[in-house]
């Protein structure tokens, strides 16, 4: 029912939007944050076991504080999901996504993830929460873009202003937002322009307990979007939309290409 449903609605739309979060790349098999389980063991470093992962919160470990006090640990944790992502692949949900933008006369797709399996699947993605493939300087703020899966040493140094006296010994941080900074202002409000003027909103696989990515939820239910959810589960969202698709979002998505 909800797929003839939502394909109904989109039929009729003009400009239709789409949040994704973790979610949407857990069947590839890149896990959640805040889910119990996770089906891949961190392995082993030099210095002995890293801990287990599925014991951290991202409250406890994507912030600028965690970071001051353990970078090593924080890098640690970036590192193991940067070979989990490496090896990843975009599913159909990824895929199906790309897909409803070549089709549709205005998509606009706003992600949480980090992973860049958007990029991958062909789709362009408004990313609120960086790239875990960026890297920034923490002292001069240079960035730089490094898709290899693993880094060495860890964690990365600046190597900005040469080899010689001149050369930038800052530490690097992951290109990503961590709670209590703020979303890159222009992605944000690009987000918030296709939230006031979408006709329909697709909410795809995020708790939506984080702000201020949830509230575009509010803000296009505000404009008079259909809200659609394609999740699961029930988040704290679910009493809003006018859709409530309670299914994996790679087997949903894919239908919703269907005539
Ligand atoms: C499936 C599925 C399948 C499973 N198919 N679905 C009180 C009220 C309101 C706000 C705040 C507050 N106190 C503090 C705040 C602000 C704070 C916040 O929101 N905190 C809450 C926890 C309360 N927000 C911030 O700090 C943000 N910044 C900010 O507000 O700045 C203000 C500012 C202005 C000016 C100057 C300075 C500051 C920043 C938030 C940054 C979040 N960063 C992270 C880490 C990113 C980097 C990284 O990846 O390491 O972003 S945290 C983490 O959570 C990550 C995610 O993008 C984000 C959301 O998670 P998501 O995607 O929803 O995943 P899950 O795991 O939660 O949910 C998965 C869902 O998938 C579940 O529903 C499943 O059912 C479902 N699912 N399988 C479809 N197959
Ligand atoms: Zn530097």
């Amino acid at each position: 029912m909800s797929a003839e449903q939502t394909r109904a609605i989109l039929a009729d739309a003009q400009h239709i939007a789409a949040l994704t979060g973790a979610g949407i790349s857990a069947e590839s098999g890149i896990p959640t944050f805040r889910s119990n389980t996770s089906s891949t063991e961190p392995r082993a470093t030099a210095s002995g076991p890293v801990p287990l992962w599925d014991r951290f919160r991202p409250e406890d470990l994507a912030t600028p504080e965690a970071f001051a006090r353990d970078p090593q640990l924080v890098w640690q944790w970036y590192d193991w999901r940067r070979s989990l992502i490496a090896q990843a692949q975009p599913n159909p949900g990824h895929l199906a996504l790309a897909e409803l933008a070549r089709r549709l006369p205005r998509f606009t797709l706003i992600t949480q993830n980090v992973d860049g399996l958007h990029d991958r699947a062909g789709s362009h993605a408004l990313k609120l929460h960086g790239d875990i493939w960026d890297l920034r300087c923490t002292i001069c703020g240079h960035e730089r873009h490094d898709p290899a899966p693993s880094l060495d040493p860890l964690p990365p140094y600046c190597n900005c202003g040469g080899s010689g006296e001149s050369r930038c010994r800052g530490m690097m941080r992951p290109g990503v937002v961590w709670f209590g900074e703020p979303l890159p202002a222009h992605i944000w409000q690009q987000a918030e322009e296709a939230a006031s003027s979408c006709d329909v909103f697709l909410v795809i696989g995020t708790s939506a307990l984080v702000y201020p990515a949830a509230g575009l939820v509010h803000i296009a239910k505000n404009h008079g979007a259909r809200i659609i959810e394609i999740n699961p589960a029930d988040t704290p969202l679910s009493g809003i939309v006018d859709v409530a698709w309670r299914s994996p979002a790679a087997s949903a998505l894919p239908q919703l290409l269907q005539p």
